[in-house]
């Protein structure tokens, strides 16, 4: 079975396409339809844009499609970055902006308030807006620096505690495990092979 990932994110897709793997889903990304306009993810919570992705790509294709809504959630910054991840450090921002912003935003905190989590929202959703949700989170520890070259975005940053590693220092397999995105996508594999395509 193929299933189509409403995302440009190569850091998700690659973790979505091993996950999924697994489970005999081969997945494409939206790199294989360049003239689709960009979706604007202007909703208050990761549920709400993960729907958006997936509904608007599912309609414009005609094919089941998954979402991925996902950000690191700081509660010593009130919830920072949250559903703005993607994009801390301004509109046009890279992987090393947005860290270095978030370790710019946290240099006043002590090390009892470093705990953040990964949230991920994923969405199902068929071409009628049909949809249905999984979701994931992983707690953890920011670091005052980066350690690792693994994995994507603020992975270097993010500490798993029962390892002693970052996100980025943990292999793929490993991460895939215990992650946000891993939990949600374990759901929807057993989803699919209980139910189908929704
Ligand atoms: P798409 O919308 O095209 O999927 P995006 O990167 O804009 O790509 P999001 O709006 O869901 O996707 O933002 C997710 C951001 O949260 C991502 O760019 C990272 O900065 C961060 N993030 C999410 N999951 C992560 C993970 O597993 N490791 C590190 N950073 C992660």
């Amino acid at each position: 079975m193929e299933l189509l990932v409403a995302t440009r994110n190569q850091g998700k897709l690659k973790e979505i396409a091993n996950l999924l793997g697994d489970a005999g889903i081969l997945v494409k990304g939206l790199d294989a339809f360049e003239s689709l306009p960009e979706v604007i993810e202007d909703g208050d919570s990761f549920s709400a844009n993960a729907r958006k992705k997936a509904e608007t790509v599912a309609r414009l294709t005609g094919c089941v499609t998954l979402a991925d809504d996902s950000g690191l959630v700081v509660e010593a910054l009130g919830g920072r970055p949250g559903i703005h991840s993607a994009r801390y450090a301004g509109p046009a921002a890279t992987d090393a902006d947005n860290n270095r912003t978030l370790l710019q935003e946290m240099a006043s905190l002590r090390a009892d308030q470093r705990q953040a989590a990964f949230v991920c929202v994923m969405a199902l959703c068929r071409p009628d807006g049909t949809c249905r949700f999984f979701e994931g989170r992983l707690e953890g520890i920011i670091l005052t620096e980066g350690r690792g070259s693994g994995g994507f975005g603020y992975d270097p940053l993010f500490l798993v505690p029962e390892y002693g590693m970052t996100l980025a220092e943990l292999p793929m397999q490993i991460k895939n495990r215990i992650s946000h995105r891993g939990q949600a996508l374990r759901q929807l594999a057993d989803s699919l092979r209980c139910f189908g395509a929704p």
